[in-house]
């Protein structure tokens, strides 16, 4: 059985944190400020379901399990992304939304060394009915752009104080496939890809969870799903993709998948009667963000509270 395995850090240089809780709430702001002015609508989170996003099978995930619990004899899964809940959104009328979605990942405590998991964090996830990948790029750019510029502006005695000097980035992002980046950096891409560039690039085509949309137009493997990487070597900002929503399709990518397509049944018997719709969308890390803002070296260091897998929780 997974045990702890680290003390948690119980002294904390307080400036730093209150600087990089103001750096925060200027990235919060300006990203309430942009869906806003992008025509988003703001839905509110939910963080108990009979279904959740599973979350793989990926080799690269440790996650232990899913977190749940029984409440009045039917069981429920704690959230680990709200994705079934965002295509079921879409099929509901709503055409484009985010969500400051909490998330509980239950990772291995060896994950605490990437500096970049925490077990319960927020995403700002975001679904737009009818979108294209290229459409989700541009939208993200303009995002990311506007938290930047504003953080510039209204955090600069927080940057001093941190020491962190954000630098300029080149638009658009460049596009990469993962094919291209395990065969550039090894198979353990993201941290040495991540190191090599001074800008965020797309890293596309992952063959990953049922709901991500393969690419039908192509033989063989290929996927329309995407992850943002931020570079200096803090990783994956963000990942998303165009979404399978046809029943068929779904069932065939759930059965690959060795699922059991029962666990999905409320999900499924909206497909099955047509009531998802085509559409594409991501989820960028909030803690992940503000390690990058802040220059922080690790995503428990910008929480109040810490959530580190392998941490002694304390409070
Ligand atoms: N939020 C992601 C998406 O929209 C899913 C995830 O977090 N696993 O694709």
């Amino acid at each position: 059985m997974e045990t702890l395995t680290a003390k948690p850090a119980i002294t904390r240089d307080t400036k730093k944190l209150v600087a990089m809780q103001k750096i925060q709430s200027v990235a919060l702001k300006a990203i309430h400020d942009f869906f806003e002015r992008e025509g988003f609508l703001q839905l509110m989170p939910i963080m108990l379901s009979p279904i959740t996003d599973p979350l793989g099978p990926d080799p690269g995930s440790s996650v232990l399990k899913t977190g749940e619990i029984e409440y009045l004899g039917q069981k429920l899964q704690l959230t680990q992304s709200m994705i079934l809940h965002k295509q079921i959104a879409i099929g509901l009328g709503l055409e484009k939304f985010y969500i400051m979605s909490p998330n509980i990942r239950l990772e291995a405590a060896e994950r605490r060394a990437t500096g970049k998991h925490a077990f319960e964090f927020t995403q700002v996830d975001f679904e737009i009915k009818g979108a294209t990948m290229s459409d989700v790029f541009k939208l993200v750019e303009g995002l990311l752009k506007a938290i930047v510029d504003d953080v510039k502006i209204r955090a600069v005695e927080e940057l001093e104080l941190l020491n962190r000097e954000i630098p300029k980035w080149r638009f658009p992002f460049r596009q990469v496939t993962t094919h291209e980046l395990e065969d550039q950096y090894g198979s353990d891409w993201e941290s040495s890809a991540s190191l090599d560039t001074d800008t965020p690039f797309w890293a596309i085509c992952h063959d990953r969870e049922f709901y991500d949309k393969k690419d039908y137009s192509r033989e063989g493997e290929h996927f329309l799903n995407y992850d943002l990487i931020y570079p200096e070597g803090f990783g994956e900002a963000l990942s998303g993709a165009e979404r399978e929503h046809e029943y068929d399709r779904l069932m065939q990518r759930i059965t690959e998948d060795k699922l059991d397509p029962k666990k999905y049944a409320s999900y499924l018997a909206l497909a099955k009667e047509d009531r998802l719709s085509p559409s594409a969308g991501g989820g960028l890390g909030v803690e992940r963000l503000v390690r990058y803002l802040t220059g922080s070296k690790h995503v428990g260091d910008v929480q109040v509270f810490r959530r580190v897998p392998g941490e002694t929780l304390l409070y």
